[in-house]
């Protein structure tokens, strides 16, 4: 059901004899793995499948400091928080090299935030779900920056050379974050039995939502056809998931823990495991907006989007004076 409901306006992608001859041109640049640059001519809906990519992954990084951040003022010792509040940081940084690669197609940064106040936008669904103890944190540095990662390093090769370029960097801070999450989570299982019991409640809890951060199913995902003719994404969304499982799943074993899919298990013709399906159900509930913690990260947002208007009236301002004195300064210089 869920499947029919997305895939309804699915676009057929055109073969170059349906093209005009710019459209063919473009697409010969592309099929041969050159970079579109900001100036060039493109397709209007290879401008808007971008926007609407990039703005969306810089909204993920942003809205992603949330449920981290959250747990800044808590972590269990001063490394830890030092680690914490670097990643942090790292995740406001993404954000920024992302919206300023959407700006080069024309969308300005505060439409893109409007979007993301008014719901028009989405941002990642792993986002909506809150980090209920110290072990949520490691689960989502190797979880869901593991996923990202996944999805990430292809991004690297995209198409359109400023949002490639962003990924670049990206995943290099990226594959530290992994990393932290992995390392403190290995710390934890060694600890109590308590500890790792918080550490495998973790995974039960984070490991859908992370399968759900590859999006819908190849056959309802309504954009991956253009977007890989376009050599936006490299890959479909069910081959990076069943990557991430396969690499994930030894990962879950060296920590001692059970992933909690009944369904999981290596199937050696395929070389790679079988897994259960994601609750589709959920996931689109939550891109929705109705996950469990939806309302409050928009909140968050607009917050401090609202706390933040009198340092932008006064960079505004300054703007508008430093420009009026060189003004001044170039007539009395004539
Ligand atoms: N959440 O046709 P498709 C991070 C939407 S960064 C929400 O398959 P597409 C770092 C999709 O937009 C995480 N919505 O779409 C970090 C579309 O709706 P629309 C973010 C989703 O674009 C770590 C509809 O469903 N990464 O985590 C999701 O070809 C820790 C149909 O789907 C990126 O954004 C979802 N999971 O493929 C930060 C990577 N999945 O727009 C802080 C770049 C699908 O028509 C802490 N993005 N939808 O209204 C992509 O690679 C793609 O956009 C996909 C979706 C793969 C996410």
């Amino acid at each position: 059901m869920y499947a029919q409901m997305v895939k309804t306006d699915a676009a057929r992608v055109r073969s170059l004899d349906e093209m005009e001859p710019h459209e063919r041109a473009f697409q010969e640049r592309v099929d041969a793995g050159q970079k579109i640059e900001p100036k060039e001519w493109m397709p209007e809906g290879y401008r808007k499948t971008l926007v609407r990519q990039i703005s969306q992954h810089a909204h993920s990084e942003i809205v992603g400091q949330l449920p981290e951040g959250n747990w800044i003022s808590r972590a269990p010792t001063l490394e830890r928080k030092a680690i914490l509040l670097a990643k942090v940081q790292d995740e406001a940084g993404h954000g920024l090299y992302l919206y300023c690669a959407a700006e080069t197609l024309g969308i300005s940064r505060d439409q893109m935030y409007e979007q993301l106040h008014s719901g028009k936008a989405k941002y990642s669904s792993i986002f909506n779900y809150p980090t209920l103890t110290w072990a949520d944190i490691g689960a989502i540095g190797w979880l869901v920056d593991g996923a990202a990662i996944m999805n990430q390093v292809p991004l690297q090769r995209c198409s359109y050379g400023p949002y490639a370029r962003a990924m670049v960097r990206i995943c290099k801070e990226e594959s530290f974050h992994q990393r932290q999450g992995f390392d403190a989570l290995a710390r934890m299982v060694k600890g109590t039995p308590a500890q790792k019991a918080m550490v495998q409640d973790a995974l039960n809890r984070w490991w859908w939502p992370s399968l759900m951060m590859f999006g819908p199913s190849d056959d309802a995902s309504v954009h991956s056809a253009q977007s890989m003719a376009w050599k936006i994404k490299q890959n479909s969304n069910d081959e990076l998931r069943q990557k991430f499982v396969d690499q994930t799943v030894p990962q879950a074993k060296y920590l001692g823990l059970t992933v909690p899919d009944p369904d999981l298990k290596w199937n050696e013709e395929k070389g790679g495991h079988d897994f259960g399906e994601p609750d589709w159900e959920e996931f689109f509930n939550v891109i929705a907006g109705n996950g469990p913690c939806n309302a409050e990260r928009l909140d968050a947002r607009k917050k401090a989007w609202s706390d933040g208007a009198w340092f932008r009236d006064g960079l505004t301002a300054h703007a508008e004076k430093a420009a009026d004195r060189r003004a001044a300064a170039k007539i009395a210089a004539e």
